[in-house]
C-alpha cells in the first residue's frame, strides 16, 4: 500500500454526482429480464385512454371508474354477461425489443399509440426495492403496473426506471402494461422533421432489479489530467440519512479504501497509483471496480485516460490524437431494424474496425448502451448526442427543459465509460439568438454534470460572398471545445473536382472535426463515376473529399456519413433509395461499397503514420 499516496476526504462538493432516481450501472444489476413476448394492441384512437368526452382515464388524483375501458387495467370479461371490448390475452404479440415498424407489416408506417402487456411473476424482497427498468421506449411512455400508473416517460432514447414495490401482488402475479406514443411533435426533441425512420415501440430491453434500500445510487471516477497517476471518485449512497460505510475496491491497483459518506450519502476518493496503465484504443485497459454499502455491491469496469483539447489538437492521456472516425445511426442494414443487442454494436464494430476507424460518431441520438460499454472494451473512441437535430421549438420551456433531461441521462449512463470523449449537443441547428441560447444552456448542463469531456455540436458551413471561401463562423463556436460542421460539397452541390481548391475559414482556434460528409449510391449499382447513385459517384467523392480534407485548418479528425444504409421516409426515389438514405458505405445486407474501401485504406495508411 506504500506505493498509493491516497487522500481521502468527505465532502459533497459541486462536482460531487448527481442525485436522480435513474439507477446508475443498471447494467451490472443482477435483474429479471421481462424481454420477449408482449401482447399488443393498436390505438389510433386513444380509445384506451380517453373517454367519450375525451377525458382520459388516468388523470392524476381523481377517482375514476373506468369499468372495463381502460386498457391499462387489463380487463377481461368475468362471464358472458360482460362486455369489454378490449382482451390483451387474445392480442397478437411482438418480441421486445423492437420497433413496431420492422416486427409488423402493416404497422411499418405507423406513428400512434400502440399498448403492450405482458405478465410476470416477481415478489417484494425484504429489504429490497423493486424498479423496473426500460433501456428505451421511443417516444412517450405511460407504464402501468397491475392496473396502476407508476410513471411517464417522454424521450426516445434514454433509459428510466420507476420503483414498482409497492405496486406488485401479493401472490407475485402481475401484469405490466405500456401506452407508447411515438407521434411526432414539433415541440418534442427531436422535433417533427428528421432524416431517420421514426421507429416506434419498446426498442431497447425492459428488466426488473431489486435493490437494497441502502444501496450505491452513483459515482464517478475521474483521471486528473495535470497528473495522469491520480485517480479521484466521487460516490454517492442512496437511502441514508446518517453518515454510513461505503468501500472502495479496485484490486489490479490494490486500493481498498473504507470511506465514510456524509448524511446525504455522498463520499470521495482520490488516490495516485504510477503504475496505473491508461486507456486508449490501442490498449483499452479497463479495470475491475468495485462498491460496496451495507447489503448492496455493484461491480464495473472503468478504464482511465484523459482527453482535452490545446490550442488546435485534441490530447488523449496527454498527447494529439487524430481521429479516424465514421458516423453511425442505431440501425441495421440488415432487415433496417433498429439496433439493440450485444450481437448488434459487435456487428457495427466489426465493421468499424475493418474501416481502420477508431473513433464513432453516434447520431442523431443516445445509442443502446452496449455500444459505449463495447466500444471501452474494444478500444474505440466515441461522439455522443442527443437529437437536437434541425429545427427545435427554441423558445419553448419544455422543450429546452426535455433536451437537458435527456442529455443528463445519456451523461449519467455513460460518465464512466472512457470511450466517450465527446458530448454532442445539437446537429445543424439554424442560428438564431433563441437557438444560441437554448444550446448555451445544454452546454451549461454538460459542463455541470461532466467537466472531463469535450463539448461539441455539428455545425453548418457557409460561403464568403466575395472571396467564395467556406466559412465556420457560427457564434455558438464560442461556446464549445471543438468546432465540429457537415458539409456536403459534391453532393448537395458544387463540383467536387474543385474540392482541393476551397479555401477554409474556420474563426475560432478550435480543433476542427468535419462531422459529416458523404454521397448516396445504392450498393451493388455500377456506372460511370458521373452517374448519381453509383457506387463509383459515391468513391469519387470519398477520393477527393480526402484528397483536399487537409487543407481544413485545424483538423483532428473526421466521421463521414455513414457507416450503414438507413431508413428514411424522406428518400422515395424508386429502385433506388426505396426510403432508404443510401449515404452508407455498407448497404442493406452489410455490402460494402467501394468508397469503404477507400476509406478503409486512407485509414490504414493514417494508422501507421501516427504508430
Ligand atoms: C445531414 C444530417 C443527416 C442526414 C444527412 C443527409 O446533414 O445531419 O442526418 O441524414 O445530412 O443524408 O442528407
Amino acid at each position: 500500500m506504500k506505493k498509493f499516496i491516497i487522500f481521502i476526504c468527505f465532502l459533497a462538493t459541486a462536482l460531487s454526482v448527481q442525485g436522480t432516481d435513474l439507477l446508475h450501472n443498471a447494467f451490472n444489476r443482477e435483474a429479471v429480464s421481462l424481454n420477449g413476448k408482449w401482447h399488443y394492441i393498436v390505438d389510433p384512437y386513444e380509445n384506451g385512454y380517453y373517454d367519450y368526452r375525451r377525458s382520459p382515464y388516468d388523470t392524476w388524483g381523481r377517482t375514476l371508474n373506468p369499468g372495463t375501458s381502460a386498457y391499462y387495467q387489463n380487463s377481461k370479461a368475468k362471464d358472458k354477461t360482460e362486455r369489454c371490448e378490449y382482451n390483451f390475452d387474445n392480442a397478437a404479440t411482438m418480441t421486445i425489443p423492437s420497433s413496431w415498424t420492422t416486427q409488423v407489416e402493416a404497422l411499418h408506417w405507423y406513428e400512434g399509440v400502440v399498448w403492450y402487456q405482458r405478465n410476470f411473476q416477481h415478489y417484494k424482497k425484504d429489504g429490497k426495492r423493486a424498479y423496473l427498468y426500460f433501456g428505451a421506449v421511443n417516444y412517450e411512455a405511460h407504464v402501468y403496473v397491475n392496473g396502476k400508473k407508476v410513471g411517464l416517460h417522454i424521450g426516445g432514447f434514454t433509459p428510466f426506471n420507476f420503483d414498482i414495490t409497492d405496486f406488485l401482488k401479493e401472490d407475485g402475479q402481475n401484469f405490466v402494461v405500456v401506452k407508447v406514443d411515438n407521434t411526432r411533435k414539433e415541440e418534442a426533441v427531436p422535433t417533427v422533421n428528421t432524416d431517420w425512420w421514426n421507429h416506434g415501440g419498446i426498442t431497447r430491453e425492459v428488466k426488473i432489479i431489486d435493490v437494497p434500500e441502502v444501496y450505491i445510487a452513483d459515482y464517478r471516477f475521474t483521471l486528473d489530467k495535470k497528473d495522469r497517476s491520480h485517480i479521484t471518485a466521487n460516490i454517492n449512497v442512496g437511502g441514508v440519512s446518517l453518515a454510513t460505510e461505503v468501500v472502495v475496491d479496485i484490486p489490479e491497483l490494490k486500493v481498498r479504501k473504507v470511506l465514510q459518506t456524509d448524511e446525504n450519502g455522498n463520499a470521495q476518493i482520490s488516490f495516485k497509483n504510477k503504475k496505473l496503465q491508461l486507456w486508449s484504443p490501442e490498449q483499452p485497459k479497463l479495470y475491475e471496480v468495485k462498491l460496496s454499502v451495507a447489503n448492496d455491491q455493484l461491480t464495473d469496469r472503468i478504464g482511465f485516460r484523459t482527453i482535452e483539447t490545446k490550442g488546435a489538437q485534441i490530447l488523449l492521456n496527454g498527447a494529439p490524437y487524430p481521429l479516424r472516425g465514421i458516423c453511425a445511426h442505431e440501425e441495421n442494414p440488415i432487415g433496417g431494424r433498429r439496433n439493440y443487442s450485444e450481437t448488434d454494436a459487435r456487428q457495427m464494430f466489426q465493421w468499424a474496425k475493418d474501416l481502420n476507424a477508431n473513433f464513432m460518431r453516434l447520431a442523431h441520438y443516445p445509442h443502446n448502451e452496449y455500444m459505449p460499454r463495447l466500444a471501452d472494451e474494444l478500444g474505440f473512441l466515441l461522439w455522443e448526442e442527443i437529437p437536437v437535430y434541425w429545427t427545435i421549438a427554441w423558445e419553448n420551456e419544455a422543450t429546452l427543459a426535455n433536451a437537458k433531461q435527456q442529455l443528463s441521462d445519456v451523461i449519467f449512463r455513460d460518465k464512466n465509460r472512457a470511450a466517450v470523449i465527446i458530448w454532442s449537443v445539437a446537429n445543424e441547428t439554424p442560428v438564431s439568438e433563441a437557438r444560441n441560447m437554448f444550446l448555451t444552456n445544454l452546454v451549461q448542463t454538460v459542463r455541470s454534470k461532466d467537466d472531463s469531456r469535450l463539448v461539441s455540436a455539428a455545425m453548418e458551413v457557409s460561403r464568403h460572398q466575395e472571396t467564395g471561401a467556406k466559412v465556420i463562423d457560427d457564434p455558438f463556436g464560442e461556446v464549445v471545445d471543438i468546432m465540429s460542421f457537415n458539409q456536403y460539397h459534391g453532393w448537395y452541390g458544387g463540383d467536387i473536382a474543385a474540392f482541393k481548391n476551397i479555401k477554409w475559414e474556420v474563426k475560432y482556434n478550435k480543433p476542427v472535426i468535419v462531422s459529416e460528409w458523404g454521397a448516396g449510391a445504392l450498393a451493388g449499382y455500377h456506372a460511370d463515376k458521373q452517374t448519381v447513385w453509383s457506387e463509383e459517384y459515391q468513391a469519387e467523392i470519398y477520393e477527393k473529399t480526402l484528397d483536399g480534407i487537409n487543407n481544413i485548418p485545424n483538423l483532428a479528425g473526421f466521421t463521414p456519413w455513414a457507416l450503414c444504409d438507413f431508413r428514411s421516409p424522406r428518400r422515395p426515389l424508386a429502385d433506388i433509395q426505396d426510403m432508404w438514405n443510401r449515404k452508407g458505405i455498407i448497404g442493406e445486407g452489410g455490402t460494402k461499397k467501394q468508397a469503404f474501401y477507400i476509406l478503409s485504406e486512407f485509414y490504414q495508411q493514417q494508422k501507421h503514420q501516427y504508430l
